[in-house]
This record gives structure tokens, sequence and C-alpha cells, in this order.
């Protein structure tokens, strides 16, 4: 979408710290990070959020996650434990209109979280 800053960063038009990428998947660093490790996890296709995901991505969804098992392993917090989260829709924190999964690591977390 011409003006989602996830799918321009995704087409180089932002610059990012990238992480890593697949043919369907980027990775890169939060522009303002929450914990020591925080990379943000994106379909280059532009979905909005969560509650517009259709079965066809389900593939998808699952690259994404197994993406962020990796990430977590090279980042060193697998067994120190990690936090991945997807904020749906304004009233739980999502910014940007860009389905993003966040990897969080690196610190303890609380729960519930706020
Ligand atoms: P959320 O609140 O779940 O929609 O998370 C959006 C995240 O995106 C937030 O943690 C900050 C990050 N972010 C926003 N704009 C940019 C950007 O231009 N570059 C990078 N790297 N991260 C961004």
């Amino acid at each position: 979408m011409k003006d989602c800053v996830f799918c321009r960063i995704a087409r180089r038009e932002i610059p990012a710290k990238i992480v890593s990428e697949t043919d369907r998947i980027l990775a890169f660093r939060d522009l303002n990070p929450q914990a020591p490790t925080h990379v943000l996890l994106v379909p280059k296709e532009h979905v909005a959020s969560v509650n517009d995901l259709a079965p066809a991505h389900a593939g998808l969804v699952g690259e994404l996650v197994l993406a962020a098992r990796e990430i977590a392993a090279a980042e060193g917090v697998s067994e120190s434990g990690y936090r991945l989260v997807l904020n749906v829709g304004a009233g739980a924190g999502q910014s940007v209109f860009h389905v993003h999964l966040h990897l969080l690591g690196g610190r303890n977390f609380g729960w519930p979280p706020g």
C-alpha cells in the first residue's frame, strides 16, 4: 500500500535495521524498542490487521512465527524467554495498520500486560 510505513520499509523507501528477509516476510528492529531485543516481523503483502487475515494466510502466519523463533535463537533469547505480540486494533495498542509480530526479549516481562 502506497503510504503504509511498513510497506515503504519493505520497498526500501524508508531505512530500517533489517534482521532477516524471505520472499514473503521482512524482519527489522523496532524504531522505539521496548526491550533489548525488539524486532518486528511483517508480511510483505499489505494486510491491515489480524482481523483482515483470511484462511489463505495460514501459511504466512506460520512463517512469521517460525521466523520469530529463528531470530530469537540468533539473538540468544530462546532460553531466557521472549514474548511474541500481535496488537489487534487501536484499543489493543495497534498504531501501524499493517500486520506485525513483535518479538521482545532480553529482559523479564510482567503478566498481565499493560
Ligand atoms: P503497534 O503499536 O503494535 O502498532 O507497533 C508499531 C511499532 O512500529 C511500534 O513499536 C513502533 C514501530 N514503528 C513505527 N514506525 C516505525 C518505523 O518507521 N520504523 C521502525 N523500524 N519501526 C517503526
